[in-house]
């Protein structure tokens, strides 16, 4: 009775790794397992999540022996923590090490939004760069003024490189932190209303649901550029597309959808839009790093030894 049931589309590498530590079971989404029989089920103590489908109290109670819930990536919004908790069932996360890269596609972001990148890059492939002439100018980046909601571990690292860029920092955060030369604001309209550039750096789940709201988005005024690298819940994504669409803000550039990876097509249409497949943890290094936390999680549970990363 010391089955890992793996879920979620895993590379074979990872399939590999998990393969030759654990006695695993695959499974393409949470919607499988009820094709799973009685006695299957009954062998599951552990489960590796990837994904952002809900797993919430009916997932866990098809599984009786269940004793962690390892995800994978640092949000858990998917998972029902509550129902965790009163089944007793521990839940680990992969915090820390995808910082770096979330951060440098909100960067990223940012600066193919203000200089307009993929659509000089688009301009230059049509092969008419001599016929045209120079692209047409676009917006300075460096020196702007920078808002960003949420200064947790991913927004502490975004806000380290915008003052590289020699940007002027303002947050919001539930409460002030010591950031000298930084300025916080308890009122995240008033912060949208100060700023260039807003970026979201807020965590997933219930209470920061349309946290941007059409009052923040409004604030934000024709200048304004929002940048999503943390949950498409967290965005009034229709006031977000009324918004774009009429040019009362500037532009945005964005990681995360309502509804990814079938994601609203009037977003295709936008041109003051920059798209990303939620990509932001998205290289070799760092999803390796995440795979290896959570085998190390699992590991851990299964040896009964302190897990790393515990949420609850
Ligand atoms: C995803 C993420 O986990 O860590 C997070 O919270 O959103 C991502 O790293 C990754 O896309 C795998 O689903």
């Amino acid at each position: 009775m010391t089955k890992t049931l793996v879920i979620g589309g895993y590379s074979d590498g990872d399939k590999a790794d998990l393969s030759r530590t654990f006695d695993p079971l695959f499974l393409a989404g949470p919607e499988d397992l009820a094709g799973l029989d009685d006695a299957a089920r009954a062998d599951v103590t552990a489960v590796a999540y990837k994904g952002h489908k809900p797993f919430g109290a009916a997932q866990m109670d098809l599984l009786p022996n269940l004793g962690l819930i390892a995800n994978y990536g640092v949000g858990y919004d998917a998972i029902d923590v509550d129902a965790a908790d009163a089944r007793q069932i521990k839940v680990t996360n992969t915090p820390d090490v995808l910082n770096d890269d979330v951060a440098d596609i909100a960067v990223g972001m940012m600066l193919c939004q203000g200089r307009e990148m993929m659509q000089a890059s688009a301009w230059a492939r049509s092969g008419n760069w001599a016929k045209n002439g120079e692209y047409r100018l676009n917006r300075k980046v460096t020196g702007s003024t920078v808002g960003i909601l949420g200064l947790g571990r991913i927004g502490r690292e975004i806000a380290n490189r915008l003052a590289a860029f020699k940007m002027d920092i303002h947050y919001y955060a539930r409460s002030e932190k010591d950031t000298p030369g930084w300025t916080y604001h308890s009122d995240p309209v008033k912060l949208a209303a100060a700023v260039d550039f807003l970026v979201v750096a807020l965590v997933g789940g219930k209470d920061t649901e349309k946290f941007v709201s059409r009052e923040v988005i409004a604030a934000m005024g024709p200048r304004g550029v929002l940048i999503n690298i943390s949950r498409g819940t967290t965005v009034d994504e229709a006031a977000l597309l009324e918004a774009l669409e009429a040019k009362k803000i500037a532009g945005a550039g964005l990681d995360v959808f309502l509804n990814e990876p079938d994601i609203d097509p009037r977003f295709y249409a936008l041109e003051n839009v920059v798209i990303q497949p939620h990509q932001g943890s998205g290289t070799v290094e760092t999803r390796a790093a995440m795979a290896q936390l959570q085998r190390d999680n699992i590991a851990a549970f299964h040896a009964g030894e302190a897990l790393l990363t515990a949420v609850n």
